[in-house]
């Protein structure tokens, strides 16, 4: 077991960490207190080649292994949650499905665009009355003459209003259930598609959310991504990736909160003394950097199974769990650490526990990773309710 990175890897975390420093960490309180959804920025963050990091040089990407865009998505993570779910979404939920469910004349029409960042893409599951539940999704995919027609809503897509493709899961035959689900590469621009930003969000603010609305949306067979009744599958893997990101991004969190919570212990004076020099703050630093490293190993632990193609369901939902459970917990001890100047956002701190806070929620929440990983224990399916008799 060689818990070192390679010199490659150490290389990449440099750059990624001092990009973000002056590049991300600049910007983020005047983006979060704007609700600026920072184009600028994002075109940045795709020239260092941070969109489709994992995605093979010869379809446009920077050919990385799992581990190292882990390192990148850490790095970013630290700087600004918001930024992070642009990487998150387009490397891990968009260019991964594509690359693993693609035909090469979609790689090869997508792919490079995603990567560039000429393109962004957004993932089409979640729906108003989907939630967890992904496989009951209601938007219909129906057959016409020259391929299919598509009608549904869906809800909290990151980049949906920018977006220029977006993937959307659909049902081509209720009966079959998930089995029945496919999924779509639709342009933005098709007539009968549109979408509206979702305001009031406890976090993310310098993120675009929106809610999509699809009707009667026309598409060529050529648009399918995988076959019928693949769709399922398609979302499934794609958020075993995005889950990995989602992971490697509150390690980030985590880290921020070491950071700014030494920092701020060493120079802020009480009773005559620095805070650091009290027992009780250092057990909250502590604490933090326990949960940072032990989230960081898991994040490692699943990168390094993913680059070696292994089964990693199960390690990537407990990397997951345990990483956005700790960047929660760790930025409310931050925010304890930092007392009152905590609470405003002179310091990073109030932003991390409220950009933390949807981490446990979406790509699967924090209940789902726990079924996730019972189920992979035990062979026992607790996820489906037992009938009410
Ligand atoms: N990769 C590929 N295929 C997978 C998979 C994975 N990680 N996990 C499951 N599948 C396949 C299974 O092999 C099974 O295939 P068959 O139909 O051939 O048997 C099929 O998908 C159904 O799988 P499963 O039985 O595990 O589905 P369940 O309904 O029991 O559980 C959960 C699915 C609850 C785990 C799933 O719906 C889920 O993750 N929900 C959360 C959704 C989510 O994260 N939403 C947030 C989106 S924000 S972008």
């Amino acid at each position: 077991m060689d818990f070192d990175l390679t010199d490659e890897q150490e290389l990449i975390r440099a750059t990624a960490r001092e990009f973000t420093d002056k590049e991300v960490v600049e910007r983020s309180r005047e983006n979060a207190r704007n609700h600026h959804f920072d184009t600028d920025l994002v075109k940045k963050v795709a020239a260092q080649g941070y969109l489709g990091a994992i995605v093979p040089q010869q379809y446009g990407g920077a050919g990385l292994d799992y581990v190292s865009y882990g390192l990148i998505v850490e790095e970013i993570g630290r700087g600004d949650s918001s930024v992070r779910t642009v990487i998150s979404v387009q490397t891990s939920l968009v260019c991964s499905a594509i690359l693993k469910w693609g035909t090469e004349e979609q790689k090869h029409r997508y792919l490079p665009k995603l990567c560039s960042g000429e393109w962004l893409g957004c993932f089409g599951l979640t729906e108003p009355e989907s939630g967890s539940d992904a496989a009951s999704l209601r938007t219909r995919a129906k057959r016409t003459d020259s391929g299919w027609v598509l009608n549904g809503s869906k809800m909290w897509i990151s980049m949906g209003n920018h977006a220029k493709v977006a993937l959307i899961f659909a049902q081509t035959d209720p009966e079959k259930k998930h089995r029945g689900l496919a999924c779509f590469l639709v342009p933005t621009a098709s007539e009968g598609f549109s979408s509206q930003e979702i305001h009031g969000k406890l976090g993310l603010r310098s993120s675009d959310t929106a809610e999509l609305s699809l009707d009667e949306v026309e598409v060529g067979e050529e648009a399918m991504l995988g076959e019928i009744g693949d769709g399922f599958k398609v979302a499934m893997s794609a958020l075993d990736n995005g889950r990995y990101s989602v992971a490697a991004g509150c390690v980030g969190i985590c880290d921020g909160c070491v950071d700014a919570s030494v920092r701020y212990a060493k120079e802020r004076k009480q009773f005559g003394v620095p805070l650091a020099r009290f027992q009780l703050v250092q057990e909250m630093i502590a604490d933090m950097i326990l949960k940072r490293d032990a989230s960081r190993m898991l994040v490692y632990r699943a990168g390094a199974l993913k680059d070696e193609g292994k089964p990693n369901t199960m390690e990537t939902s407990v990397a997951k769990l345990y990483a956005t459970e700790s960047a929660v917990e760790c930025a409310n001890l931050a925010i304890q650490v930092h007392g009152g100047a905590g609470y405003v956002d002179d310091y990073p701190v109030e932003r991390y526990l409220r950009d933390a806070r949807v981490t446990t929620l979406y790509e699967g929440t924090s209940q789902i990773q726990k079924l996730i990983i019972g189920r992979a224990a035990t062979g026992i399916n607790a996820m489906t309710p037992m009938e009410v008799e």
